[in-house]
């Protein structure tokens, strides 16, 4: 009867919520390798100085913004604050030598990347059982910036959105979807796929979008550019926190279940753009249709999701024809588990992430 098939999706629900939010706790980062990282961070900062004495070595992305998995690689940028400067790719031969020099990691400088970077890595030891993967670009502020917008997000409401975000980490990385070099998307996409669902699909929506919320004081042009893009947001969580709050009361299982509804049967890969910023944008008004027909061109434009603050860069742009097929057969995969309300939610969750 309806009132049976209710309860027994309620009780689905109720139960899968539990158990992403045990799965998820357990793959957080210890306090241990946190306190390794910060170390790292601070020792590459001290060597780094010896070069550039004005220098700060940041961290960005996911040990940054909340969404960091156990062992996920560390993302630094170095900023400098001195007028006169090496470029960045004499930085990073120098630097790739100094720590060649100086320590232990395995270094690999490339100097003539589009963007240049040292990629460092460290062989996993009895306290460091993985390693650590780490690679540090320079000037890259708009980085920053998103890892900033993206941590406030996963502050509005953490038990909701940080334990989408991580369960999503997991399962494209073990579904080998993950890749952005092999045709598939970065993490940093399917974070701002998420974001995208709370703030734009979901009817009441579960996140405000921070970048059209009215300013509390008159800001300045130069508080709110940064190398000619918008990238102001508002970012007083406190605040929001007294004075918004989403009426949305699903559970996490209910959205991560219509997370894989939406991207594999209701979103128009066609024609759609992803914008946190703006909502669900078309492909033709931003010029990004797909070279589908055209067999020489790069395929830049198969999936469309919009920079938050570099609005014409696409930030999915590496995925292949193939890697789109993929990750919708994934998506569809997952959608289809999840449908069948599997008898124990542990089971459900397991053959998704096989
Ligand atoms: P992992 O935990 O490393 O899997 P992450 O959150 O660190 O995930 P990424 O490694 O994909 O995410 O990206 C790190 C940061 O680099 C996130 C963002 O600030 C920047 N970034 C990555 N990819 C892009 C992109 N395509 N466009 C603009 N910024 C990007
Ligand atoms: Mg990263």
């Amino acid at each position: 009867t309806p009132i049976q098939r209710q309860t027994s999706k309620q009780r689905f629900v109720s139960e899968f919520s539990r158990c992403l939010f045990d799965f998820v706790i357990q793959l957080l980062p210890t306090t241990e390798e946190l306190t390794i990282k910060e170390d790292v961070r601070k020792l590459l900062e001290r060597l780094i100085r010896t070069i550039e004495p004005e220098s700060r070595l940041l961290s960005f992305g996911s040990t940054a913004n909340g969404f960091s998995l156990r062992n996920s690689d560390m993302d630094l940028c170095c900023l400098i604050d001195s007028e006169e400067r090496l470029s960045a790719s004499d930085l990073v031969t120098m630097l790739g030598d100094l720590l060649e020099r100086e320590t232990k990691f395995h270094v690999k400088p490339l100097p003539h990347a589009r963007i240049p970077i040292v990629k460092l890595s460290l062989e996993p030891s009895p306290g460091l059982p993985y390693g650590i993967a780490c690679d540090i670009g320079f000037e890259n502020r708009l980085a920053l910036e998103n890892t900033r917008l993206l941590m406030c997000y996963a502050m509005i409401d953490p038990p909701r959105v940080r334990t989408m975000v991580l369960f999503l980490k997991v399962w494209c990385k073990r579904r080998k979807i993950n890749s952005p070099y092999k045709g598939t998307l970065s993490s940093y996409g399917y974070v701002l796929l998420v974001i995208f669902f709370l703030v734009h699909v979901k009817n009441p929506p579960v996140l405000p979008n921070l970048q059209q919320m009215p300013a509390l004081r008159p800001i300045s042009p130069e508080e709110t550019h940064l190398n000619g893009h918008n990238i102001w947001f508002f970012d007083d969580i406190r605040l929001l926190r007294q004075r918004w709050q989403s009426s949305n009361t699903e559970s996490v299982a209910e959205l991560l279940v219509d997370f894989f509804r939406y991207y594999s049967r209701d979103f128009n890969y066609n024609n759609g753009v992803v914008s946190i910023r703006a909502g669900l944008l078309k492909k033709d008004g931003k010029g990004w249709q797909s070279d589908s027909d055209r067999g020489t061109a790069r395929e830049r434009n198969r999936l469309c999701i919009e920079d938050p603050f570099e609005v014409d860069f696409n930030v999915s742009r590496c995925v292949t024809r193939d890697g789109l097929y993929t990750v919708r057969g994934e998506l569809m995969r997952a959608s289809r588990i999840l449908a069948s309300r599997p008898e124990r939610a542990i089971v459900a969750l397991a053959q998704l992430c096989e």
